[in-house]
C-alpha cells in the first residue's frame, strides 16, 4: 500500500513507503514511488555535455569518487543492471577557487529512469546537488541499492551556516577537524569558524612568530596547528563548498599570547600584535573573524601607562573608549587588507564607528533579549550572525534539538529590510568540556537540527514533530558514513558502530 500524503502548503509529497529522504529538507521535493535500481558497476558520475565544467574539475573529481563510496559503502555486486548515470552541469567553471559569501549554492535535481541530471550555476552548488542525490539512495534488506523518481530545486534560506569549534580550551588533531568538515558536508554547512586561539593555549604556528605557539601550545610540537595543517584545513573546506573562516580573539581572550611575547599584553593598543598581513595571506577568505568579546578592564585599570595613555587621548577613565579604539584600530587594519570583519555583538555596544560591512556576531541573551539585540543592530543598518541561541556544547538530558530546531532567526520586530541583515547562524562548540573523544556526538545529530533552520523553508519545517522521524533516519544515515551520531531517542538503525 503506497499512499501519496499531499500537505496543501507544502511543496512536498510525502510518500508512504519512504521517509522524506534528504536532510536539511530542499525547498522543493517531489518524490514518487516508481524506484530504480542501482549497481556499483553500472553506475557513474560525468559531466554534461553543456557543463563550463569538465574532468579535470578538481572539485567535482573528488566529489565523485567520495560520494561513489558513500553511496556504495558496502559494495554487494548483484546481476549487472542497466546503467545509471548522473550527469552534471554547471554554468560557471569555478573549479580552481574558494567558497565565498557570494556563491550560488543553488541546484536542480531530477531522478529519472535511468538517468539523473544535476544541474547548478557554481560547482559549490553541485556538491549540495550530490550530497542530496547521494541521500535518496537507499539499500533493501537484500543490499540492493535503490533510487526513487525525484524532482528537487533547491536553494539556501541563509547564505552563512556554521559551526564553530574551539582548539584552545582543547587541542583538537587536524583528523578531529577534517570529520567534522565532511559531516558538516553532510548538513549542507557552508562555513568552519575556527577559535583557533584563546586564553588557555595558542596552538597556531605562525611563521612571525613562532614563540607563540612554541611557547603558548599546550605542547610545541603535538598540540599545533603548523602551516601545512591549516592549508590541510583549507584544502579540505574548499573541496566540500566550507569556507574557513579563522578568528583570533582579541583583546579579552589573548592570555595564551603573552608566554611567547612578553611585552604584548599588557601596553596593548600597539606593538608586537600579528600585524594582519600574515594572517590574510595564509586564510583565503574575505572575512576574519576578530572577536573582541567579554573584555576585562580590570587589567588595563591597574595599569599606570594605560591610564596616562587615555589622558593623552582624552578618554578620561572610560575604558569602554580606549577598548573601541583597540578594535577600531583592528578593524581598520582589515579593511584595509581588503577583507571584511565579524565581530562580537559586545564591540557594537561601545562603537559608533566601525567598518558598515562589519558582521555583528550575537552569541548572549534570553530569547527576549536575542530579539531586541537583534532590532537595535539591524536597525543601525548593520549585519548579524546568530549564535546564541545554538549553544551546542551545553547538554541537557531529553531532546535538547527541539529547541535548536524551532529557533526563529528573523522573529524580532523590524522591517524587511532589517530581517535580510541576518545573514544566517552558527552551531558553536565551545570547548572546555569537549576535546576528541566526545566531540563528534556532542555536535551530531543536534547541529544538524540547526542546519535544517538555517538551509530549508520556514513554513515547510515549522512542525518539529514531522521532523523527528526524518531526523532519526538522517541520524542513521551519518552512523552508515562513520560519524559517532548520538540517539535522538529510542530506536536503532540498519547499520550501526560497532
Ligand atoms: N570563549 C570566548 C568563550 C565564550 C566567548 N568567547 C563563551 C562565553 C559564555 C558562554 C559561552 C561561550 N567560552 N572566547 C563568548 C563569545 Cl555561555
Amino acid at each position: 500500500k503506497k499512499q501519496i500524503l499531499h500537505s496543501p502548503h507544502l511543496n512536498v509529497i510525502y510518500t508512504e513507503y519512504k521517509l522524506e529522504a534528504v536532510w536539511p529538507l530542499p525547498q522543493t521535493f517531489i518524490s514518487s514511488s516508481e524506484q530504480y535500481r542501482l549497481n556499483p558497476q553500472t553506475f557513474y558520475f560525468g559531466y554534461g555535455m553543456q557543463s563550463a565544467a569538465q574532468p579535470g574539475c578538481t572539485v567535482l573529481d573528488s566529489a565523485f569518487k567520495r560520494y561513489f563510496s558513500l553511496i556504495f559503502l558496502d559494495l554487494t555486486s548483484g546481476s549487472v543492471d542497466k546503467p545509471f548515470s548522473v550527469e552534471i552541469s554547471v554554468d560557471r567553471d569555478d573549479c580552481d577557487g574558494y567558497p565565498s559569501e557570494d556563491s550560488s549554492e543553488k541546484y536542480n535535481l531530477t531522478v529519472s529512469a535511468g538517468r539523473a541530471s544535476l544541474n547548478a550555476q557554481t560547482v559549490w552548488g553541485a556538491l549540495r546537488g550530490l550530497e542530496s542525490f547521494s541521500q535518496l539512495v537507499y539499500q533493501d534488506d537484500f543490499g540492493s541499492y535503490f533510487v526513487n523518481k525525484t524532482e528537487i530545486e533547491d536553494f539556501p534560506r541563509f547564505q552563512f551556516r556554521a559551526i564553530l569549534l574551539d582548539t584552545s580550551r582543547h587541542y583538537l588533531p587536524v583528523q578531529t577537524i577534517l570529520k567534522t568538515l565532511d559531516a558538516m558536508a553532510y548538513s549542507k554547512f557552508n562555513v568552519f569558524h575556527w577559535h583557533i586561539v584563546d586564553d588557555p593555549s595558542f596552538p597556531y604556528q605562525s611563521r612571525t612568530f613562532p614563540d607563540l605557539s612554541a611557547k603558548g601550545a599546550f605542547h610545541p610540537m603535538t598540540h599545533i596547528y603548523t602551516q601545512s595543517d591549516v592549508r590541510r584545513v583549507i584544502s579540505h573546506g574548499r573541496l566540500r563548498g566550507i569556507r574557513i573562516l579563522p578568528e583570533f580573539d582579541s583583546p579579552g581572550h589573548t592570555k595564551s599570547w603573552g608566554k611567547g611575547q612578553s611585552d604584548l599584553l599588557t601596553p596593548c593598543y600597539n606593538g608586537g600584535i600579528p600585524s594582519g598581513t600574515f594572517v590574510s595571506s595564509v586564510f583565503p577568505d574575505s572575512y576574519i573573524h576578530l572577536g573582541g568579546d567579554e573584555v576585562d578592564f580590570t587589567c588595563w585599570r591597574s595599569n599606570p601607562d594605560v591610564r596616562a595613555f587615555m589622558q593623552a587621548m582624552g578618554f578620561g577613565g572610560d575604558f569602554t573608549k580606549l577598548e573601541a579604539f583597540y578594535m577600531e584600530n583592528i578593524m581598520n587594519i582589515t579593511s584595509a587588507l581588503n577583507k571584511t570583519s565579524i565581530v562580537w555583538q559586545d564591540v557594537f555596544d561601545y562603537h559608533e564607528r566601525i567598518p558598515k560591512d562589519t558582521v555583528l556576531h550575537i552569541w548572549k541573551g534570553v530569547p527576549a533579549k536575542i530579539k531586541e539585540e537583534l532590532s537595535r543592530i539591524t536597525k543601525a543598518g548593520m549585519r548579524v550572525l546568530l549564535a546564541a541561541p545554538w549553544y551546542i556544547n551545553h547538554i541537557s538530558y531529553g531532546q535538547d534539538w527541539r529547541n535548536y530546531y524551532t529557533v526563529q532567526p528573523q522573529n524580532f520586530s523590524g522591517t524587511e529590510e532589517q530581517k535580510k541583515l541576518v545573514i544566517g547562524g552558527e552551531v558553536c562548540m565551545w570547548g572546555e568540556y569537549v576535546d576528541a573523544t566526545n566531540l563528534m556526538p556532542r555536535l551530531w545529530p543536534r547541529a544538524s537540527a540547526a542546519a535544517e533552520r538555517l538551509w530549508s523553508d520556514e513554513q515547510q519545517t515549522s512542525n518539529v514533530d514531522k521532523a523527528f522521524p526524518r531526523l532519526q533516519e538522517f541520524r542513521c544515515k551519518l552512523l552508515r558514513r562513520g560519524i559517532q551520531a548520538e540517539p535522538l531517542y529510542v530506536g536503532h538503525c540498519k547499520h550501526e558502530y560497532q
